[in-house]
């Protein structure tokens, strides 16, 4: 076994066992809608609608995907309910890759697109979220790929935020940018990319404050940190990673509706998927959004963020176990 199937295996496990609750929680409902019925038929694709909704898959994109399993069944005639997890998983599979964009590169590791150093990436969402912990577990991540990793604490609000960023930093051996708390976070964000560009640093990973896109004093914040860091950069910030926390499901579908309606959002990481049934939101989430689905959080410890491959997430969630 080659090292690649080795992480390959370790990351399916740990997915398997992040989405274990939403995978339970719909096999139990599925169970109970198909019991006693051999075939798949309009009563069964009624039940199938309201368990998927119910998973947080979200209105529209179940609709999608039902219309997809109304076809086949019309057009295999006969459907048994014990095919049912596999065609669900096939046609979830065929939806989500209808509008596959691989032009960010390879999306199955932790990847920096070509281009001039450093690659700078905003961190945002509102609070709780998960942001500072994805920054060090990306951090913890590209460092393992050998790349050089500067962290920036733009977060300056709250009093023990700086210092939690700082003990990430310690944890995985990359230096913070910080200025303390009440300090200007625009001025940390200009540092941190200015030290990136002096210690020829691959990537700066900035934090900032969670925030409401409905507060237009702190949204304004945002947008002075990138005017700041386009000073040292004019292409910075190269992404802005907006983080959901998926276990609060229709309310991060309406977070990323709005937060990328306020801002440039580039890509999308979606947290705490491990714990809550709501894991389907990350379906109707990349069915949705234009904005891929970069990252998911399947657990509290550095190496349980996942790059997000649809198709082992479709498969991890949907399969029989
Ligand atoms: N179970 C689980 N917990 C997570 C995950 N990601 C983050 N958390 C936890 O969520 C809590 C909040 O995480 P933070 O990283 O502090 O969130 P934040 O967005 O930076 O919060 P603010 O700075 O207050 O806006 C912490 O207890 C994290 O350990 C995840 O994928 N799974
Ligand atoms: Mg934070």
């Amino acid at each position: 076994m080659g090292l690649f199937d080795f992480f390959s295996k370790e990351k399916k496990e740990s997915l398997d066992k992040g989405l274990e609750k939403t995978n339970q929680n719909f096999f139990s409902k599925m169970g109970k809608a198909i019991a006693g019925k051999s075939k798949v038929d309009e009563e069964v694709l009624d039940e199938l609608e309201v368990i998927l909704a119910s998973s947080d898959v979200g209105v529209d994109t179940t609709i999608k995907i039902i219309d997809r399993i109304e076809e086949r069944v019309a057009r295999d005639k006969y459907l048994t309910t014990s095919e049912l997890d596999r065609i669900l998983r096939e046609e979830i599979a065929a939806l989500l890759a209808e509008h596959d964009d691989l032009s960010a590169g390879p999306r199955d590791e932790f990847y920096i697109p070509e281009g001039p150093t450093p690659h700078v990436i905003l961190v945002v969402g509102v609070n709780g979220v998960g942001k500072t912990t994805t920054i060090g577990k990306l951090a913890a991540q590209f460092k393992r790929n050998g790349k050089k990793v500067l962290l920036g604490a733009a977060d300056t609000f709250r009093a023990a935020a700086v210092d939690q960023l700082k003990l990430w930093g310690e944890r995985v051996g990359v230096p913070v940018v910080a200025h303390g708390m009440n300090t200007d976070p625009a001025s940390v964000a200009f540092d941190a990319v200015k030290q990136g560009v002096e210690q020829k640093a691959d990537l700066v990973i900035v934090d900032t404050a969670g925030r409401l896109h409905t507060k237009v004093n702190l949204m304004n914040e945002l947008s002075k940190i990138r005017r700041v860091m386009q000073k040292v950069i004019p292409e910075a910030p190269h992404e802005v990673l907006l983080v959901l926390d998926g276990s609060t499901g229709q309310n991060a579908f309406l977070q990323a509706k709005e937060f990328t309606r306020a801002t440039d959002v580039t890509a999308l990481a979606i947290t705490k998927l491990d714990g809550t049934a709501k894991g389907g939101v990350v379906i109707g989430i990349s069915d949705q959004f234009k904005i891929p689905v970069k990252y998911i959080g399947v657990g509290e410890k550095v190496d349980d963020l996942q790059t997000f491959n649809k198709m082992e997430f479709v498969d991890s969630l949907f399969k029989k176990k």
